[in-house]
């Protein structure tokens, strides 16, 4: 099987800008999930996470299974919980909250699901979270009970994305939070993007095509919308209007 990160998200120099789609199993129906999975097809979207905060409903692992049997389009595990791991998807990111100060989530829940996660045979995806302040608490600020980074604080972003890659994560998801008020902002995304060799990956309220294309001129690998998509997933032309033309990933970072 081919790997996940070096096939998508890390090949070489240079990779188009990629676009992620997350669908929260609590938010969709299965007719919604097949009908929004074919759209997503349609627009050549690169990525499918699988995932969110709460997971009141049980369809977690029937989510997966239905976007499978519809795509070959990586589906990957963005998890709020130890309970949302499945041998189904293609690989997880395994989020270390390097945001904040809340050892359970830097490690504590990561010794618990260790073991089910090598059974699951998932590819794992080493990733550095970070949350950043979207102007409003967020579920995943507040279950997670850390505080956001600020946002007009790009020094300090940057600066915690380097001490992940120094510890090894392979990517870095500046994450807003899902529905955020606002979208993290370009000075924030470039000092991070300028200041890591890996991957960088942005989302939470990106809800229009400018949005998007901010993200990505400000050094974004991926993007990843939600919320907006899944209320009306018709957004989806304008979001893959938005130029995805190959980009050196590592575009900025001449200040090693
Ligand atoms: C949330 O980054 C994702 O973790 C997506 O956010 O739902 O606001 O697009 P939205």
């Amino acid at each position: 099987m081919p790997s996940i990160y070096e096939t998508y998200i890390d090949p070489g120099d240079s990779i188009k800008r990629q676009l992620a789609v997350l669908i929260d199993p609590d938010d969709v129906t299965t007719s919604q999930v097949i009908n929004l999975v074919r759209e997503l097809d349609e627009y050549a979207v690169d990525y499918i996470l699988v995932g969110g905060s709460l997971m009141i409903s049980d369809r977690f692992e029937a989510t997966i299974s239905t976007i499978k049997s519809i795509t070959k389009t990586p589906v990957i595990i963005f998890p709020g919980s130890t309970d949302q791991i499945s041998g189904i998807a293609d690989a997880i990111l395994l989020l270390s909250l390097i945001s904040g100060r809340n050892p359970e989530l830097l490690i504590g829940k990561h010794v618990l699901a260790a073991q089910k996660l090598k059974a699951s045979g998932l590819e794992i995806v080493p990733t550095g979270y970070m949350l950043v302040d979207g102007g409003a608490p967020t579920t995943a600020s507040y279950m997670s009970n850390t505080l956001p980074l600020p946002a007009d604080k790009p020094e300090i972003a940057a600066t915690t994305a380097m001490a992940g890659e120094m510890l090894g994560l392979k990517t870095i998801y500046l994450d807003a939070g899902s529905g955020a008020k606002n979208a993290i902002p370009s000075p924030l995304i470039q000092q991070v993007a300028s200041s890591v060799n890996i991957p960088v990956w942005v989302g939470g309220g990106i809800r229009t095509p400018r949005q998007l294309e901010s993200v990505y001129e400000a050094g974004a690998q991926v993007a990843v919308i939600g919320n907006a998509i899944e209320k009306n997933p018709s957004i989806l032309a304008e979001f893959a209007s938005v130029n995805r033309s190959a980009i050196s990933i590592y575009q900025n970072s001449d200040h090693l």
